[in-house]
C-alpha cells in the first residue's frame, strides 16, 4: 500500500464488526464486561487498551512503516515513556536545538533520577560518536529541529547507534511520515507530537511512538500501561480523522512554505531565513536525500536583531495567529524566546540561534497570497 492510501486505510480493517461502520466507533468506556474472570473480548480496562485507540495505534504504525504504534496523552508523555526505558547512570546524546519542553523534561525531570544528557550540535553527525561511552544508551534526534530548522542525517546517526548497540529515537513531528520515515532510515523509535501535523486541526493534544522491534514494543507498552499517560477515545477518533488528509495537507503546507520562505528571503527588512529547502541551507543535501519535500515550518530574524521589532510583527499579523503549537491547517506565528523555548536558559538558547528577534511560522494551507499580504503588512 502506498503512503497516500495508508493515511486513509492503514490498519483500519474490521474496525466495527458489529455494524460495519466505516469509521471506528468511539468506545467511550473505561472498562469491559467479563463473562468469567479473564473472560473478555480483548479489552479489560481502557488504560491498558481501548478499541478506538487501538485503531489509531495501528494507523500510526502503518504510516511510519512500523509494526507497533502507541498513542499517548501528549508528545511529552511519549518522550517520557522512551526515557523511562533507561536507568540511573545511563547517558543520552541529544540534539542541542530541540523543543523547549523536551529540554525541560530531560534536564528538570530525568536528570534528578540520574540520567545524564549531552546536548550537542548534530549537523555534522560524525560529532555524535565523540560522546559515546560505556554508559550511553540512547541517541535523541529532532530533525528538522525546533525552531532552527537544522537537518540531522538520520542514516549516519543510525550507523553510530548500530555500531555501539544504542537506541536511536527520532522526533518526526516537524517532518511527518509524508516527508521522512525514520524507521526506514535505521531509527529504532519514531516519536510524534500528534498534536501537530498528524492531528492537523489544532484541536487535540496527543503523542505517538512507532517501533518495529517486538521486545522494544513490549517494554514501551509496559511503560504506557504502568505510567498511564494514555489518550482518550474521543481524541483518538479526532486524530484518526485528521490522519486521513495528512498527505493532501502536507502537500499544500510544502507549497505554501516554499512560496513564503522565498518571499521572506527577498524581503529587504529580513536578515536571515531558516528553511531546509534553500540550497544555501548548510544541510540542504541531507534534507534532499532523506526528505521528500521541505515542509511548512520557517524561522526568520529581522534586520538589526531587535526584540521589539519581532514583537511588533507578531502582534500585527491578522491571518497568522500568535500562538504556541504548529502543524494545523491555520497559519500560526510564534516568538520562541518568550514562548516555546522560554524554558531554555537565554545563554543556552542563544548558542543555537534562538535569539530574541527570532520569529517562527507554521505555514497553514490557506491561500498563499493572503498569507503573503498578511506578512507584508505586518513587517511593513
Ligand atoms: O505539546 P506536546 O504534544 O506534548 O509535544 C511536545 C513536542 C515534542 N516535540 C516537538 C518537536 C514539538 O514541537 C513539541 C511541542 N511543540 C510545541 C508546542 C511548539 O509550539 O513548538
Amino acid at each position: 500500500m502506498k503512503f497516500n492510501t495508508k493515511t486513509i486505510h492503514g490498519g483500519q480493517h474490521d474496525v466495527d464488526p458489529a455494524y460495519g461502520s466505516v469509521m471506528p466507533p468511539i468506545y467511550q468506556t473505561s472498562t469491559y464486561a467479563q463473562s468469567t474472570p479473564g473472560g473478555h473480548k480483548g479489552f479489560e480496562y481502557s488504560r491498558s487498551g481501548n478499541p478506538t485507540r487501538a485503531a489509531l495505534e495501528r494507523a500510526f504504525a502503518s504510516i511510519e512503516n512500523g509494526k507497533h504504534g502507541l498513542a499517548f496523552a501528549s508528545g511529552l508523555a511519549a518522550i517520557d515513556a522512551v526515557v523511562k526505558l533507561l536507568k540511573p547512570g545511563d547517558e543520552v546524546i541529544s540534539t542541542n536545538d530541540l523543543y523547549g519542553g523536551t529540554y525541560r523534561l530531560f534536564t528538570k525531570v530525568f536528570e534528578q533520577f540520574g540520567v545524564k544528557f549531552h546536548f550537542i550540535g548534530m549537523e555534522n553527525a560524525a560529532q555524535v560518536e565523540n560522546y559515546v561511552n560505556d554508559n550511553t544508551r540512547l541517541i535523541w534526534v529532532e530533525t528538522p529541529t525546533n525552531p532552527m530548522m537544522n537537518i540531522i542525517d538520520i542514516k549516519a546517526c543510525a550507523a553510530v547507534a548500530r555500531k555501539h548497540g544504542l537506541l536511536l529515537a527520532v522526533d518526526n513531528t516537524f517532518a511527518t511520515p509524508y516527508l521522512q520515515q525514520p524507521l526506514d532510515l535505521g531509527a529504532d523509535i519514531v516519536m510524534h507530537s500528534a498534536t501537530k501535523y498528524l492531528g492537523g486541526h489544532s484541536d487535540v493534544v496527543m503523542g505517538a511512538l512507532v517501533v518495529n522491534d517486538d521486545k522494544l514494543a513490549e517494554k514501551l507498552y509496559f511503560i504506557q500501561n504502568a505510567s498511564g499517560a494514555v489518550c482518550g477515545p474521543q481524541d483518538s477518533f479526532l486524530v484518526l480523522r485528521g490522519l486521513k488528509t495528512l498527505h493532501v495537507r502536507m502537500q499544500r503546507h510544502c507549497e505554501n512554505g516554499k512560496t513564503i520562505a522565498e518571499f521572506l528571503l527577498n524581503h529587504p527588512k529580513i536578515e536571515k531565513v531558516y528553511w531546509p529547502g534553500f540550497e544555501s541551507h548548510p544541510n540542504h543535501a541531507i534534507a534532499r536525500d532523506q526528505m521528500r519535500d521541505y515542509g511548512g515550518m520557517i524561522s526568520f530574524v529581522t534586520k538589526g536583531n531587535n526584540y521589539d521589532e519581532a514583537v511588533r510583527i507578531v502582534e500585527n499579523l491578522k491571518i497568522f495567529t500568535l500562538a504556541e503549537s504548529l502543524g494545523g491547517v491555520e497559519s500560526l506565528a510564534g516568538h520562541p524566546a518568550s514562548m516555546t523555548h522560554a524554558s531554555i536558559p537565554k545563554e543556552e538558547r542563544e548558542k543555537t540561534g534562538v535569539v530574541d528577534a527570532l520569529i517562527r511560522l507554521s505555514v497553514g494551507i490557506e491561500d498563499v497570497n493572503d498569507l503573503i499580504a498578511d506578512l507584508e503588512q505586518a513587517i511593513g
